[in-house]
């Protein structure tokens, strides 16, 4: 199993400020985390992180064919983004989309994300678990 582990915007910043709602382990130990899971569960990974709408966009879609699946944090293109969502579907790769924090606790316009429609679940309010619990749920799809 060869999955795809997408970051959007800010979440570079993880760390550095807001420690209240993202914690305060930095993007570096995220990517740590992920890669020793799946060493440890025998998977590859790749992390990629942008802050950019279409470099999001242009990685998702060379994902097809090279990648089994993709774990996503959209981070605020969640909330904003048909070209992102329209880019989860045309690959037509599973997909699990991950928040960090739990957006249903939070501001009105959080409420919406554009992906959810084209992915197979979502994990969020788990902090960095999350992640794993999605690499969790992509192979008991793969099997
Ligand atoms: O909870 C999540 O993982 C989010 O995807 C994070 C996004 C937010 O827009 C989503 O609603 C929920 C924001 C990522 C910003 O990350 C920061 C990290 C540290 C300091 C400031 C921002």
């Amino acid at each position: 199993m060869k999955l795809l582990v997408l970051n959007g915007p800010n979440l570079n910043f993880l760390g550095i400020r807001e420690p209240e709602i993202y914690g305060r382990a930095t993007y570096a130990d995220l990517v740590r985390l992920i890669e020793s899971y799946a060493a440890q569960n025998g998977f590859s990974v790749e992390c990629f992180q942008s802050n950019h709408e279409g470099d999001l966009v242009d990685k998702i879609q060379q994902a097809y064919g090279h990648f089994d699946g993709i774990i996503f944090n959209p981070a605020a293109y969640t909330h904003t983004s048909v070209a992102i969502a329209d880019a989860v579907k045309a690959v037509g790769l599973p997909t699990v989309e991950v928040h960090i924090s739990d957006t249903t606790k939070r501001e009105a316009f959080r409420q919406v994300s554009y992906v959810r429609a084209a992915c197979v679940a979502t994990v969020q309010g788990l902090g960095f678990d999350g992640y794993l619990k999605a690499a969790d749920i992509l192979r008991e799809i793969l099997k």
